[in-house]
């Protein structure tokens, strides 16, 4: 079965989506997800450049070689374009591998280990008696457990809270990243988030009670030892996880936050290749490994990650925010269900115009995801869809500090 043709499809109902899709000499097609949230169109012209033209006539059926081909004769290795690409590649020739066998993704993969993957929901509020709406909200949506963000005082828009500049009287639950021609720029303030905090979570448990699974998301905004006083503070709020609590390009600063804290750690959405981890992993300085399919080299990469991480006692906790696209999502469900060391999957429902263009199998039912048993990953792009949302620039807000400083969003 030999590569026929692959081709990228950018579409953008409602935020930017890349797509590539293979078709084999006898019909077969593979979906892979290739979006990268404000720099789409580096991996579009990667894929379509410098990858397509090396596609055709493979043998559609070595996923593991192309990956290595894809990867190694590269020569420039890693990187979130890069991986992105090759992300897109592994992901639609598994797709294509499962829908010649017949089965869902997930069979190829060992078969189911549990009976569905809990999800995690986004609540978020400009102001906790927001926040207290949206997690009943969520509640009610049939989430298990919930992610909780919220505005600072003091500050104007913040990460995780709908943009009051949304223009488009919708949450943040749908997209960051802004259709303009610059970035927008939030102004953040550590010390005033540190102190706010806890009082948030003092709330939301006050209201919802001890049990339900909370976790939070700071986003790479901390220092080290603002992340260990954080994780400290939290600790009798019992968190699921905290995330992102530091830049992680300097994987040994989570020694310092792992010898002040008990709150579990989760790093990684930004992370593209398991050599982003191997200290956070070797030394069980983080509990949850959080890349996604989409940006750490596609269902291959990520399950070799996930069977290391599990070497630790590691779990998943895959990214699964809007711009990861349903394709992508759907990747994600299927190593979700059959892996060992799962931990919970962030979902974030795409909007009915994502929808209209995805067609989607995946189901949400009593705070559950399941990837369906529709051979391969189960999802179809419609090209007459996708034609009626042309792609625009969008980009992800900037940070900056009080006195201007250019800090991380
Ligand atoms: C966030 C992401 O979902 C999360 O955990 O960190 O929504 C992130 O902000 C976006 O993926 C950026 O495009
Ligand atoms: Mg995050």
């Amino acid at each position: 079965m030999r590569i026929h043709s692959a081709e990228v499809v950018v579409t953008s109902p409602g935020r930017n989506f890349v797509t590539l899709r293979i078709t084999t000499d006898d019909g077969v097609t593979g979906l892979g997800d290739a979006t990268l949230n404000g720099r789409e169109m580096a991996v579009r012209s990667y894929l379509e450049d410098h990858v397509v033209p090396l596609l055709l006539g493979r043998d559609a059926s070595r996923i593991e070689d192309t990956w290595q081909y894809l990867y190694r004769g590269a020569y420039w290795r890693r990187g979130p374009v890069t991986m992105a690409a090759v992300a897109a590649v592994d992901t639609a020739l598994w797709d294509i591998k499962a829908k010649c066998a017949g089965m869902p993704l997930y069979q190829l993969l060992g078969g189911a280990s549990r009976t569905g993957a809990l999800a995690y929901g986004h609540a978020s509020g400009r102001d906790v008696p927001e926040l207290l709406d949206s997690v009943r909200a969520h509640l009610d949506q049939g989430f298990r457990a919930i992610r909780v963000q919220t505005g600072v005082p003091g500050l104007g828009t913040v990460y995780g809270v709908a943009a009051s500049d949304a223009g488009d009287g919708g949450r943040y639950d749908h997209e960051p990243a802004r259709r303009r021609p610059l970035p927008v720029v939030e102004t953040w303030d550590t010390p005033a988030y540190l102190r706010h905090l806890p009082t948030v979570f003092e709330a939301v448990r006050a209201e919802f009670g001890p049990e339900l699974p909370l976790l939070h998301d700071g986003h790479h905004r901390m220092t080290p030892i603002q992340a260990a006083r954080l994780g400290k503070s939290l600790e009798p709020y019992d968190l699921f996880w905290l995330e992102d609590a530091t830049p992680a390009e300097d994987q040994a600063a989570l020694r310092l936050i792992r010898q002040h804290t008990t709150t579990p750690l989760a790093i990684g959405e930004v992370f593209n290749s398991v050599h982003d981890y191997t200290t956070l992993l070797g030394e069980r300085l983080i509990d949850y490994v959080r890349s996604s399919v989409t940006h750490a080299g596609g269902v291959t990469a990520m399950r070799k990650l996930l069977d290391l991480a599990a070497v630790y006692g590691i779990r998943s906790g895959l990214h699964g925010p809007t711009d990861i696209s349903p394709v992508g999502m759907a990747a994600a469900l299927h190593l979700d269900l059959a892996v060992h060391n799962f931990g919970i999957q962030e979902y974030m429902p795409h909007t009915p115009a994502t929808l209209e263009v995805f067609r989607t199998s995946f189901r949400f039912e009593d705070g559950l995801l399941h990837p369906s048993d529709t051979p391969g990953l189960g999802v179809e792009l419609d090209d007459t869809a996708a034609r009626g949302f042309p792609y625009e620039p969008a980009y992800l807000p900037v940070s900056r500090l009080r006195d201007g400083t250019v800090h991380d969003w």
